[in-house]
């Protein structure tokens, strides 16, 4: 398959689906609205609410079921890293080659703007429209993870301890435990959303799981090689223009931490592990097999 065509046909069909439900919201506080609107479409790849339509599809779920829940995460990703960009986290003055969000509107409607968007995002998939497919005790769990993911056993407390080890020698393991919150329970989310809304059997929700693990993982040491620049010796375009106070040099990454050559034969390794966890689903698992792909393409 196609994977840069099929991508390029699911971000298109979020955007159209974040555009309706963001015409929803209040025009009024106007400053408000312009920030959330600003970095919602500011240019995101829309890889996590792609992962929840690829892996819900694969069990026969349909895209305006998952549609709600794909986009409660893309919204919840965009908050993180509104945040994250804030001077008191990492202190960046771009994202995506733009402004970042508090550079453009100030760092209290910045942080706002994150506020209302984690808000907003729970506010979306219990609609009851969003629901009324759905069995209700179903939707309580999904609620349930989803709000997991993005607490303190996931996006912030990944983000806490990123913080506290800052500037410290680590090893891998302690850089891996980072990743598989700060980045991986997102990934992980999404699939298991997916897959549970397609109400996928027990050994295939813990199939979908253990690719969706790995699949956090090696999207975020890839970025971390990107950071460090790769073999052709082109750094990733760096992000930040503010280098006197940017706080994402201190951090360890994989690559600082294991060298680049472990770092991209980790890569390698994993998407082997994804692909082989779906392998039984045949040409139907493509998309996913594309996505692991289409992630780690740029570090190996
Ligand atoms: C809760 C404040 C707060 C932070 C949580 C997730 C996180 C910690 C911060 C986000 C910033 C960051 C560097 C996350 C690591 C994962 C990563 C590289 C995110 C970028 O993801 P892409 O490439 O983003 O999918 P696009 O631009 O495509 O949306």
């Amino acid at each position: 398959m196609d994977i840069h065509h099929y991508l390029k046909d699911r971000q298109g069909l979020i955007d159209r689906t974040l555009e309706r439900y963001l015409r929803g919201w209040k025009q009024h506080p106007k400053n408000l609205n312009k920030a959330m609107h600003y970095s919602v479409f500011s240019g995101g790849k829309r890889l996590r609410p792609i992962l929840t339509l690829a892996v819900g599809g694969l069990f026969g779920a349909k895209s305006r079921v998952l549609l709600p829940f794909a986009c409660t995460l893309e919204l919840i990703h965009t908050y993180s890293l509104i945040h994250d960009d804030l001077p008191a986290l990492d202190n960046d003055d771009l994202r995506r080659g733009k402004l970042t969000s508090h550079k453009l509107f100030g760092e209290g409607i910045a942080l706002l703007s994150g506020d209302a968007l984690l808000a907003e995002a729970f506010h979306l998939m219990t609609r009851p429209q969003s629901v009324r497919a759905l069995d209700c005790m179903l939707v309580v769990e999904l609620v349930r993870e989803i709000s997991h993911a993005a607490g303190v056993d996931g996006l912030v407390g990944g983000q806490a301890v990123d913080l506290e080890v800052g500037g410290q020698t680590m090893d891998i393991a302690t850089v891996e435990y980072i990743h598989a919150r700060k980045t991986g329970a997102l990934f992980l989310t999404a699939a298991r959303v997916g897959a549970r809304i397609g109400r996928a059997a027990p050994k295939d929700l813990r199939r979908i799981s253990r690719y969706a693990e790995r699949l956090g993982l090696a999207f975020q040491i890839t970025d971390d090689i990107l950071d460090a620049g790769n073999s052709s010796g082109e750094a990733k375009q760096s992000e930040n223009h503010n280098d006197n106070n940017n706080k994402e040099a201190e951090k360890a990454t994989y690559p600082s931490v294991a060298g680049l050559p472990t770092a991209r034969a980790r890569v390698r390794e994993l998407l082997k592990n994804c692909l082989k966890e779906v392998e039984p689903f045949g040409i139907a698992a493509d998309p996913l097999r594309g996505i692991a792909q289409f992630v780690v393409e740029r570090a190996v």
